[in-house]
């Protein structure tokens, strides 16, 4: 049995990151002695000659993809040009968006054979099994699929109580050299689930009102391994509230300290459930940034999406985690229920006054009710006007939907005068940067070389460009030169930008030269075979 795995293309400023969706699920089948590949397009070109070259060559009978709302139009259309390619192919798609819209992605999309809903794992296994042995879908849990004209749902499928039992996620399956030329972190998770019922957020329809906890000696296992033999100095532990225990966050925190791991870490928490002593030791422990969600100022706003949070929680909260010498980035929604041009004043102001006093920093979003979240279920209980159910404009930076209390005009407004108090904040650190200021110039090179190194990526030029015919295979330096020369001349950028790029990738032996003819070849560097050994073990300790 052969699977295909593809994550959809979204927009870099999203942020791209390692999907623990998919690498959860190929390590799934791995363990099964299914043969799976991965096909990431978030760090590489997607483009439909590309997909059916890979189906030529590969051959997958299955073919699975994820997505969230904003990109789930284009996740179909994927699954559309496999289906063309070959009607064989069972063409299944999951994650939070098809999760809750089942009829509608049957109906719009009708080439699509199989709805993933909810937690992945036990239900991908389960239907290859089925289509390895030309069987039944309907006895997989946890899946819906059009039967003559009509959506046939099975049952719910239980999540899974253990989550020691999942696989390590096979991200030797990603091009991980990519990633780290980009300089994101790695992903991992500690918990599924989340307490809490924000009526804008699905988390806790996906992965349930209890938390399920991962043993922290595991959890860092993994981390232990990303850093010694994967190479990442940074991980983004993306729990939706991983402060939520503050057992389970102080055992992970003991545990990375006891190993001497000397990585920066990343997470989401909640402001009213921080304390000093956590923030101390997660500080300890090698966390640098945590964020959190406050969404709105306004306290009726605040009870009407039921986060369960005060203005008071909130300063108490950002206090800590400043004082405890975080980097706090607080994160904001216009137009919730409610919301009047006088509280999207209001929350601006409170931004400012949480930035001035504690020195965090913030973002705002507009409010974009997604599939699966009671905004979106029950929108008419809240007053809610849909604009567009265009997916592909929810993707939170602009009004989707309008409220009698304050017009899209007044959220569009409110969001550029956000964007333009950035822009400002960039002339700055420009201006300073050309008046000599080192950590200034240091942001800009930063952001210039991630800008150089997303376009590489976007245009997979080290694979298209890498063919370099030096008569002499002996001389890196000359294959370094002409692979720069050839970028800059694609990317019209200055061949010192380029040779200093290119540079830096070999340094980290993220790209090698490797013969080819009477010249070199340059490709992207995998994952050394010793380090995948030690993957494998750890594979089988778990
Ligand atoms: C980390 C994260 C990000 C990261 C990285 C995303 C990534 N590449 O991993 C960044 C910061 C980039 C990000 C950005 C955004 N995110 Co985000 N993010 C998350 C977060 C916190 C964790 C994702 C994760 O790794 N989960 C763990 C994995 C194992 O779970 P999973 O992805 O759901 O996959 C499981 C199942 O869904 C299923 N499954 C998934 N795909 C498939 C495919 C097949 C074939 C099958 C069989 C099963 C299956 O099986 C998997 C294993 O059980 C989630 C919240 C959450 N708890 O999931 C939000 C979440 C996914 N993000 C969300 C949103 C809204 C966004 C943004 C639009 C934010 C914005 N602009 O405001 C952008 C959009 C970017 C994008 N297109 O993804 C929403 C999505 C809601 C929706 N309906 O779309 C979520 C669910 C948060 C929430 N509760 O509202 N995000
Ligand atoms: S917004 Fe955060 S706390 Fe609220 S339900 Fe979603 S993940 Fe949980």
């Amino acid at each position: 049995m052969r699977v295909l795995l593809i994550s959809t293309p979204y927009p870099r400023e999203e942020n791209p990151l390692p999907p623990l969706s998919l690498t959860y699920l190929a390590g799934a089948l791995e363990r099964e002695g299914v043969d799976v590949q991965i096909m990431d397009f978030l760090v590489a070109r997607y483009h439909p000659q590309k997909l059916r070259r890979k189906l030529a060559e590969y051959r997958p009978q299955l073919v699975g993809v994820t997505c969230v709302t904003m990109n789930s139009g284009l996740a179909t259309k994927i699954l559309r040009v496999c289906k063309d390619f070959d009607p064989n192919i069972t063409t299944v798609i999951g994650g939070p968006h098809a999760s809750f819209t089942p009829d509608e992605t049957l109906r719009r999309a009708p080439w699509v054979d199989v709805i993933a809903i909810g937690e992945g794992e036990t239900t991908l296994v389960e239907l290859c099994h089925q289509v390895a042995s030309a069987g039944d879908y309907g006895r997989v849990a946890g899946i819906a699929f059009a039967d003559e004209g009509t959506v046939v749902k099975t049952a719910p499928r239980p999540l899974l109580e253990d989550l020691d039992q999942l696989p390590l996620p096979a991200r030797h399956l990603l091009p991980l050299a990519r990633y780290q030329a980009l300089g994101v972190p790695c992903t991992v998770t500690t918990s599924r689930g989340c307490p809490y019922g924000c009526i804008f957020c699905s988390a806790h329809q996906m992965f349930g009102r209890k938390v399920h906890f991962r043993s922290p000696g595991l959890v860092v296992d993994e981390i232990e391994m990303l850093y010694r033999d994967f190479g990442f100095n940074q991980i983004n532990i993306v729990d939706d509230t991983f402060t939520v225990n503050h057992d389970h966050a102080g055992q992970v925190c003991e545990e990375i300290l006891k190993r001497d791991l000397n990585i920066a870490w990343s997470t989401y928490a909640r402001v009213d459930n921080v304390t000093g002593d956590l923030m101390t030791l997660m500080r300890r422990a090698g966390c640098e940034t945590v964020l959190f969600g406050i969404e709105s100022s306004d306290e009726n706003i605040l009870k009407t999406i039921r986060k369960g949070i005060t203005p008071e929680d909130i300063r108490r909260g950002v206090k800590i985690a400043c004082g405890a010498g975080f980097r706090v980035l607080t994160s904001f929604i216009f137009g919730l229920p409610g919301e009047t041009p006088d509280s999207v004043r209001n929350t601006m102001a409170f931004a400012d006054e949480l930035n001035k006093n504690y020195g965090a920093e913030y973002a705002f979003h507009v409010l974009a009710p997604m599939p699966g979240t009671e905004l979106y279920e029950r929108a008419a209980d809240y007053s809610l006007h849909f604009l567009t159910r265009n997916w592909a404009n929810y993707d939170a930076n602009r009004p989707v939907v309008e409220l009698p209390t304050i017009s899209k005009e007044a959220v569009k407004k409110a969001m550029a005068s956000y964007e333009q108090a950035i822009e400002q904040v960039w002339d700055q650190i420009r201006c300073r940067a050309a008046e000599g200021d080192d950590r200034s110039r240091k942001t800009i090179d930063d952001i210039e070389a991630r800008t150089f190194i997303w376009k590489v990526l976007q245009g997979d030029l080290i694979d298209k460009l890498g063919k370099i015919a030096t008569l002499d295979t002996a001389d890196p330096a000359g294959a370094t030169a002409g692979l720069a020369r050839c970028i800059a001349q694609k990317l019209d950028s200055p061949y010192e930008t380029a040779l200093n790029q290119i540079e830096l990738l070999v340094q980290k032996a993220l790209i090698s030269p490797a013969p080819a003819g009477r010249g070199v070849r340059w490709q992207w560097s995998s994952i050394p075979q010793t380090r995948l050994e030690n993957t494998s073990q750890l594979h089988k300790s778990t």
